[in-house]
């Protein structure tokens, strides 16, 4: 971030017309002489008095290393808070520092709060806007007021430290399972006996279909179905069928007979 303030500061040398955000450097700088860098330092002396006595909260001019942190919010969805070496602020000492913010979005804001400190760009509106600011021991939080649980951060001021974030939510719980299977039991045998329901709601159905007899088969056919075990067959079969509003037959193919009907509504 020094870097990058030398840079522009550098190129508002050049052309003389450094935006709003470095006007006062470009002030202190702006000449770019020789002279006036050897001048730099007493300069500094100045304008760092000038803001303990004064403390304007307009106060622009610090071009000051340690106190001077820059926060940036936008254009996407991003927040952040640097110190003067470009790192993330996680913890300042106490004192007065100056605050840059760096507000490039018209749908997001910065905005940061702790003991003694409430100051925030507009949501709708950007531009560059500097605050003088008091960190004392305790925790401060910015975030973009916006969208403020997506875009926000902290430090801790003094003797203070962040806690740590929350757990994690619990995993969402599982999707809810497909439609619910419906137990449904025919059966035909042993001898001439077939068994099934009269009446079922329409749904899915797991059918367990026992044919007992080597004679007959075990035949369900209706709207959308149409299964059966073998005549030969003994054994269990087991299907999985959407019975809907209308008539269903079990019967056996060898004994035509053998019938019985559901009506499924
Ligand atoms: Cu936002």
């Amino acid at each position: 971030m020094t870097a990058g303030c030398l840079s522009a500061h550098d190129r508002s040398d050049d052309d003389g017309r450094g935006t709003r955000r470095f006007a006062a450097t470009a002030e202190i700088r702006a000449p770019g002489t020789r002279r006036m860098r050897s001048m730099r330092i007493a300069l500094i002396a100045t304008v760092a008095a000038c803001l303990v006595a004064a403390a304007p909260s307009s106060a622009v001019p610090t071009k000051a290393s340690d106190g001077q942190l820059v926060a940036s919010v936008g254009p996407g969805f991003t927040i952040s808070l640097k110190d003067a070496s470009g790192a993330n602020v996680t913890h300042l000492g106490v004192g007065t520092y100056t605050l840059l913010v760096h507000d490039l979005s018209d749908e997001h804001n910065f905005h940061l709060s702790g003991p003694g400190v409430d100051v925030s760009t507009d949501v709708i509106g950007n531009g560059d806007r500097t605050f003088t600011i008091n960190v004392t021991d305790g925790v401060y939080n910015f975030q973009c007021d916006a969208h403020p649980l997506q875009m926000k951060g902290a430090f801790a001021g003094g003797t203070a430290t962040v806690p740590p974030p929350p757990p994690p939510p619990p995993p969402p719980p599982p999707p809810p399972p497909g439609p619910k299977l419906h137990p449904l039991k025919v059966s035909v045998g042993p001898g001439t006996h077939l068994t099934a329901p009269a009446r079922l709601a329409a749904g899915k159905y797991a059918v367990t279909a026992r044919d007992a007899s080597a004679s007959d088969d075990l035949h369900l056919k209706g709207p959308g179905v149409d299964r059966k075990t073998g005549v030969a067959f003994k054994g269990t079969a087991k299907w999985t069928v959407t019975l809907k509003a209308g008539t269903y037959k079990v019967f056996s193919d060898a004994h035509k007979t053998l019938t019985r009907t559901i009506t499924v509504r």
